[in-house]
């Protein structure tokens, strides 16, 4: 009876997809849904002929089929449904068998699920798994954490079916404990939004700014892709430009301009507050998506709050090639973030993450692909403390020479009154952060003055605080003492 090497619930596209692609790689598989008409479905349709994937009508069967350690994966919806099965195959498992969870699940979740089902014995992965369905079918980006001990048994399987490298390594490596494969995933869901953004960004510099036509855009986007912004979604937005509706007009002319989200971007950035992380780019994507869904607010708004009617006047080869400049230097910012978040959170957690092993995770499968990706991994290979990637000598010499192509963009940007809100914040961003000085100075006085909140000053040591009587009026007690 024990035949098969995993089980896996959920049979949605995602589930189907990476049930075949185990299945390819030699895996016998146990399948099962909730609605069990999926179920057949499956078996008769995509997996007909395969006499190594097993059809199951009930979870006692589903563990039953599995050799051990039993290894069960759960690729349903996020949230109560994921403790719901997890409740469901318990009482059939024993010991060191392993459940892995494949969703999008929010880390904190992950965290929980890995701290009580430890306490029963269970070893529990939280998998972050990335490339959509066409990735899950032919190898996407997977990034497990949870119990380490459950590794050894799942690396071979998830190795085999994720995405690879030009040189073949896998897209998929242990991430670390608890919830930090998910929350790696948040993040990499994260930089997609920030990417996406600056993507639309430059596209409506073209198109507005620079009044490109559709084949004209889909040139540039083509020639991008053949330098360092070579990417995935460099390559579909190339796609998409091309791509005419049944009337021949350009269909995503007829797209309604109004984005939806899911919540990862978003929990990204909540994370980022809570961790007290710069994470702006991320920020300005997930809030340049709030904003594109009042469009009912912007059209009327539209028709009362003029721009300055700027038309751009210069050379336009010049500038495209500025903005290809452009699009790097915040992509090194919105990733150099990114990875800062991710250092604080591991801090903040006790999880040791391999940050070259991340970008290598991101190389191939997942929709931030990038050539780009593999100079970050080179970075951290380098040096896996580096604090920042704008600290590595070759993002370091980028910036510094597309920082003045940035900088006449967002300048130009802003003439012509083109909302352009993740290519500047990058730049404020590299300002600040190459700054000795902010004016936090100032602040710090103002809160003094009205807070009593205390300040450190420049010519005495770190850690000693210090009050003043601004006004004469207030009294000498500091905020230590008395918080208002
Ligand atoms: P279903 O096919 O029976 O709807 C992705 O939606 C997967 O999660 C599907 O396998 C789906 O099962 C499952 N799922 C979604 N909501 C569920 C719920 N409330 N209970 C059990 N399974 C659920």
């Amino acid at each position: 009876m024990s035949k098969a090497d995993i089980g896996l619930i959920g049979l949605a596209v995602m589930g189907q997809n990476l049930v075949l692609n185990m299945n390819d790689n030699g895996y016998g598989v146990a399948v099962y849904n909730r609605t069990v008409q999926k179920m057949t479905d499956f078996i008769e349709g995509p997996a007909k002929g395969r006499d190594t994937i097993y059809g199951t009508q009930t979870i006692e069967e589903l563990v039953s089929m599995l050799k051990r350690p039993r290894r069960v994966m759960l690729m349903v919806k996020a949230g109560e449904v994921v403790d719901h099965f997890i409740e469901q195959v318990l009482p059939f498992l024993e010991e060191g068998d392993i459940i892995i969870d494949g969703g999008n699940s929010h880390f904190p979740d992950s965290n929980r699920r890995a701290k009580t089902l430890a306490e029963k014995g269970i070893l529990f992965i939280g998998a972050g798994v990335s490339g959509g369905e066409e990735g899950a079918r032919r190898g996407p980006s997977i990034m497990p954490g949870g119990n380490e001990k459950a590794w050894p048994a799942i690396k071979d399987i998830f190795q085999d079916i994720s995405a690879k490298t030009e040189t073949n390594e896998a897209c998929c490596d242990w991430v670390g404990n608890d919830g930090s494969g998910h929350y790696v995933k948040m993040v990499h869901n994260g930089i997609e939004y920030g990417d996406m953004q600056l993507i639309g960004e430059a596209y409506q510099l073209l198109k507005d700014g620079l009044g490109f036509s559709y084949p004209e855009m889909h040139e540039i986007f083509s020639k991008w892709n053949e330098g360092p912004l070579d990417s995935y979604l460099i390559e579909i937005t190339r796609d998409i430009l091309n791509f005419k509706d049944e009337d021949g007009v350009y269909l995503v002319e007829k797209i309604l301009d109004s984005a939806g989200q899911k919540g990862t971007g978003k929990w990204t950035g909540i994370s980022a507050l809570d961790l007290g992380v710069p994470v702006t780019l991320i920020g300005e994507a997930v809030f340049a998506r709030c904003l594109s869904a009042i469009k009912d607010e912007r059209l009327e708004a539209s028709k009362i709050l003029s721009g300055p009617g700027v038309k751009f006047e210069g050379d336009k080869q010049s500038f495209v090639n500025d903005i290809e400049k452009a699009l790097l230097f915040a992509k090194i910012i919105s990733y150099t973030q990114g990875f800062m978040l991710m250092r604080e959170a591991a801090k903040e957690n006790s999880w040791t993450l391999n940050y070259g092993s991340i970008a290598l995770m991101w190389r191939g499968g997942c929709i931030i692909r990038s050539a780009f990706l593999g100079k970050i991994k080179e970075a951290y290979d380098k040096n896996p403390e580096l604090k920042s990637l704008l600290l590595d000598d070759y993002f370091k010499d980028v910036v510094l020479e597309s920082q003045g192509a940035l900088r006449r963009v967002v300048a130009k940007a802003v003439e012509l009154g083109i909302p352009v809100p993740t290519l500047s914040t990058s730049l404020a961003f590299f300002d600040g952060y190459r700054s000795e000085r902010l004016p936090a100075n100032l602040l710090q006085a103002q809160r003094d003055y009205f807070g009593a909140h205390t300040y450190e000053r420049l010519d005495k040591p770190r850690g000693q605080f210090f009050h003043t009587n601004w006004t004469g009026k207030g009294g000498n007690v500091s905020s230590s003492t008395y918080d208002v």
